[in-house]
């Protein structure tokens, strides 16, 4: 009675997937979909080593959660209506993973995709199927399809595949191959020729498959709906001449169009082991001609090679069609299944506004590229920590003195010892206990405009004096007047009785014109003004931020490697501070590690240091 004649799989089965497999699964809901189903086809998926979760998915536009579980038992339990498992399991584990499937007689079917599963191990597995009435498909197959019903995992292909032979409606016509690349080649054989594919299982490569040819035609001339039979079978293996006999014994009575591949067998003189393990003829009658033969002799029709296959089919459809067996139907479109946005993009269908811009580093690569230079590059040039920090900072090959300029700030201002801010703070907050980051940050936070971070504040005064074509005198009478301390000028102890030896080293490098190969012209007038302070009182020497942050602007200015607005940005944007941080960052991390390592305890200031002024009050 066909009214109530359910196949393998319809338009309601659902499926439990075991292992961690969520793009087969996505392409799973995305084939429900397209399809028309009501309910995704997956319901939840079992996989022993990960936590019982819920994951997301898709389900056209819809967002759901599958369950995923990690006792095969409780899946089961939870899903009674689940009579299909698809196995994702690894030819190692899959006999347990099948066995243990095997003692839930809810379940109907089982595809197993992995390859090179022992065969002592299939044969087992096929035993105790059999007893339970369990269909296997598989090993080593991609598993199968029913248009409008069911997709086992990944067949099919991608979305596009299976819009383009119209895998979203049922068809007439049903098919088995052992292949399961074959198989999307048949779904597309099919759909051009005829009015599409019914149902088409890959029952695998190895020798002893799970279910057979016969098993499946068997099925499909029990089934109404399937109107002819494609039997594509191949070199190796006995299995077709089962089908001789069906036929022989007028058990097939729909048009079989078949065609073995692996004809070419012939033609070569040794023995030829195709890429599946049973695809080799170890007799005459195992060939594939001889098996096209004895299939065309009982009535199969078949091609005179596979090129004339799809004509075959066609012209099989026809004869259907033209005696009204076949009733070709208008065809829907199927409803859009929206893109995975990451193959969409891959594909170029789409573009998005990035949240992110960036233009210092790429990591996407191979390898990582700083400033559009590769790391190998990088090394291989010997561009030193001057030279990262120039790609980094300024996506700019600075010179080799200006990279040795970098490098020699950032030794310089590395440390200079415990008593300052940021040294201090750093010491307090490691006696406090705090971590490396948190001491080191605390220390950071002190640098500014009195300590460490004149460096900014100094290029832009003196840069502008300059602009302004301002004297040094003038420019020290002008900042007077307007109150404030000239950036990168005075310093708490040093003074030209106790020179600064740092400043010294910097001076003397970037007036080496041997080596320093360009003109310093900010630097010559930040002396000029260092003469004028320092003759008001001797600690107004120009300081480390002082000479860091004018031998810089030289660099931006006269190196002709910044274009005149690039130089200004970069001073504009607070650049050369980080000089400093750079370099002290190095010094903050050696006292916290001090700190640690000579145990110190929580720092306390002591009363005797602390002027206690209270506010008087009369009463
Ligand atoms: N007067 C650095 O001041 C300091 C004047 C000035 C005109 C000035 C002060 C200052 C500018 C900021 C600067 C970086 C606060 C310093 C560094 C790193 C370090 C630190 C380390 C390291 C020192 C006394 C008299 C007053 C002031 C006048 C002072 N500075 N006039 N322009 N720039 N400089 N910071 O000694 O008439 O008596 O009222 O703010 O460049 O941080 O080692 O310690 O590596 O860690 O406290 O080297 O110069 O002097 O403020 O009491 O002033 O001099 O107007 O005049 P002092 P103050 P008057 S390098």
């Amino acid at each position: 009675d066909q009214s109530t004649f359910r196949g393998l799989f319809e338009n309601d089965t659902k499926a439990i997937i075991w292992g961690q497999q969520a793009k087969a699964i996505q392409g799973m809901l995305d084939f429900d979909y397209v399809c028309r189903r009501d309910t995704p086809s997956v319901v939840a998926s079992t996989y022993p080593f990960t936590g019982d979760n819920k994951q997301k998915y898709y389900f056209g536009q819809k967002e759901v959660l599958i369950p995923a579980y990690k006792s095969m038992a409780k899946a089961f339990a939870t899903h009674p209506e689940a009579s299909v498992m698809v196995t994702f399991a690894s030819m190692r584990s899959v006999y347990e993973t099948v066995l243990e499937a095997l003692e839930f007689p809810q379940l109907k079917v089982i595809a197993i995709i992995a390859e090179g599963v022992p065969e002592n191990q299939t044969r087992k597995l096929l035993k105790v199927a059999a007893e339970r009435g369990v269909t296997l498909i598989g090993p080593a197959t991609v598993g199968g399809i029913k248009p409008g019903c069911f997709k086992i995992g990944n067949t099919g292909g991608m979305m596009d595949n299976i819009l383009s032979s119209k895998l979203y409606r049922p068809g007439s016509v049903a098919y088995v191959s052992r292949s399961g690349g074959m198989s999307n080649e048949l779904n597309n054989i099919i759909s051009q020729n005829t009015n599409g594919v019914y149902e088409g299982i890959a029952i695998g490569g190895d020798r002893y498959p799970g279910s057979t040819y016969v098993e499946h035609i068997a099925r499909y001339q029990a089934d109404d709906r399937v109107k002819m039979i494609v039997l594509l079978g191949e070199v190796g293996g006995t299995e077709e001449y089962k089908i001789v006999d069906m036929l022989n014994r007028g058990e097939i009575t729909k048009p079989l169009v078949a065609w073995c591949i692996g004809t070419c067998a012939d033609h070569i003189t040794s023995d030829v082991q195709f890429g599946h393990a049973g695809a080799s003829a170890n007799s005459n009658g195992e060939t594939a001609a001889c098996k096209n033969a004895a299939l065309r002799s009982v009535g199969a029709i078949v091609p005179s090679s596979f090129d004339e296959l799809g004509n075959k089919i066609r012209d099989t459809y026809d004869i259907l069609v033209a005696y009204g067996a076949i009733v070709p139907q208008p065809e829907v479109p199927p409803p859009p299944v929206p893109m995975d946005y990451a193959w969409a993009r891959e594909l170029g269908l789409i573009r998005k506004p990035a949240s992110f811009m960036t233009s210092i580093c790429d990591e996407r690569g191979e390898e990582l590229i700083y400033g559009g230079v590769p790391i190998t590059k990088v090394l291989e040039s010997e561009l030193g920590i001057g030279g990262v920090l120039g790609l980094l900072w300024f996506q700019k090959s600075l010179p080799a003195y200006a990279n040795k300029f970098i490098e020699i700030c950032l030794m310089l201002t590395a440390d200079h010892g415990p008593a300052v801010s940021g040294a201090h703070n750093t010491i307090v907050c490691a006696r406090a206990g705090k971590d490396l980051i948190s001491s080191l940050t605390s220390g950071l936070l002190t640098i500014g405009d009195r300590f460490g971070g004149a460096l900014d504040g100094a290029a832009r005064q003196f840069s502008n004096a300059m602009d302004n074509g301002w004297s040094p005198m003038q420019f020290v009478n002008e900042m007077g007047i307007q109150k404030k301390h000239i950036m990168g000028i005075g310093h708490r102890v040093k003074s030209i009785n106790n020179p600064d030896k740092r400043v010294e080293i910097l001076k003397r490098f970037a007036m080496d014109k041997s080596e320093f190969t360009q003109e310093t012209p900010l630097l010559e007038f930040a002396l000029e003004v260092e003469k004028i302070t320092t003759a008001k009182k001797p600690n107004l020497i120009l300081n480390v931020d002082g000479a860091i942050g004018v031998i810089f602007v030289d660099i931006l200015r006269q190196s002709k490697l910044f274009t005149p607005a690039e130089a200004q940005e970069t001073i504009d944007i607070g650049t050369l501070n980080g000089l400093f941080v750079l370099g002290r960052s190095i010094g903050f991390i050696g006292h916290y590690l001090d700190q640690s390592r000579l145990k110190q305890g929580l720092y306390r200031h002591p009363w005797d240091d602390i002027s206690y002024i209270m506010p008087e009050r009369n009463s």
